[in-house]
């Protein structure tokens, strides 16, 4: 999609700190971190959040999972207990129409996030 941030991200013309890329996802640095390790995990095809993902080509939905489990590893958060949240619709607090789990870990987290 031509005018969506993340997408552009995905083709390389906005620079981004990437963690993590294979053939289907790509995983980069929140560039207002929350946590100190704030990474965000998209599916490099362009799906507005985490419904439409629910709903995509078999197997997508299952490949943003399993990077953002490996993003954890790689962040050395696996261990100490981390977060992947998937802020959906405005009313959630969806800012970027392009779907991205954020992972956050490296502090403790409180429950409810409110
Ligand atoms: P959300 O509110 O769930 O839609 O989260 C969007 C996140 O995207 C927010 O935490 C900030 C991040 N973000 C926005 N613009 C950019 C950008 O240009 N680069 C990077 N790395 N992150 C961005």
């Amino acid at each position: 999609m031509t005018d969506c941030l993340f997408c552009k991200i995905v083709a390389k013309e906005i620079p981004a700190e990437i963690v993590y890329e294979n053939d289907r996802t790509l995983a980069f640095r929140d560039i207002n971190p929350q946590a100190p390790t704030h990474v965000l995990v998209i599916p490099k095809a362009h799906h507005a959040n985490a419904a439409a993902l629910a709903e995509a080509d078999e197997g997508l939905a299952d490949d943003v999972l399993k990077a953002t489990h490996a993003v954890a590893v790689q962040e050395g958060v696996a261990e100490g207990g981390y977060r992947v949240v998937f802020n959906t619709g405005a009313g959630a607090g969806q800012t970027v129409f392009h779907v991205h789990a954020h992972v956050l870990g490296g502090r403790g987290l409180q429950w409810p996030p409110g």
